[in-house]
């Protein structure tokens, strides 16, 4: 029983009823209950968001793999583990795109045997993947350039430099 026959003797059948006090912390309560679920439910949606973009970038990862074996390219026909220092242009922003080599070739890649993916996904939070030869994984002022594949994260930011929220897959570094 929630409330004892004492209870309602005590509280609920007497002519006040519920006191003020009584009612605000019933309400202060139920305000935190709520706010707690509404926290981990926007946790578990945040979770899923991770792990959806994590499994896109592995599987790009894959894909990749497939084209390197084939032609000894990279998207944007950067020779395999040709990781240079900070150049920009010759990042991928849409790894759709035929110079990319992943679902269609642009005729350059030598011995493409493709689609390695079917059709390219947007990350969880709703931008293109992207593939630069040459990002700044190290998060402080120092640079270690690799070559990534990977999303923007929730920020939906952070071209060409560590960015904490970014979630990328590693080919290689120098
Ligand atoms: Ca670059
Ligand atoms: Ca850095
Ligand atoms: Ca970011």
């Amino acid at each position: 029983m929630l409330f004892s026959s004492t209870f309602f003797r005590k509280h609920l059948s007497s002519e006040q009823g519920f006191t003020l006090l009584e009612m605000l912390v019933v309400i202060a309560i139920v305000g935190v209950l709520a706010a707690a679920v509404l926290a981990s439910l926007n946790q578990a949606r945040g979770n899923a968001r991770f792990s959806k973009a994590r499994a896109d970038v592995k599987e790009l990862r894959n894909a990749i793999g497939f084209l390197e074996n084939d032609s000894y390219q990279w998207p944007s026909h950067i020779t395999v583990n040709d990781i240079q220092s900070g150049t920009s242009g010759n990042e991928i922003w849409d790894l759709s795109l035929p110079i990319a080599g992943i679902v269609q070739t642009d005729g350059l890649f030598y011995k493409w045997q493709g689609p390695y993916m079917k059709a390219l996904p947007k990350d969880p939070w709703g931008n293109k993947y992207f593939f630069d030869p040459d990002y700044d994984i190290d998060p402080g002022a120092g640079e270690t350039w690799a070559a990534v594949v990977g999303s923007f994260g929730p920020n939906g930011v952070g071209q060409h430099i560590y960015d904490s929220d970014n979630i990328y897959e590693v080919f290689g570094s120098q």
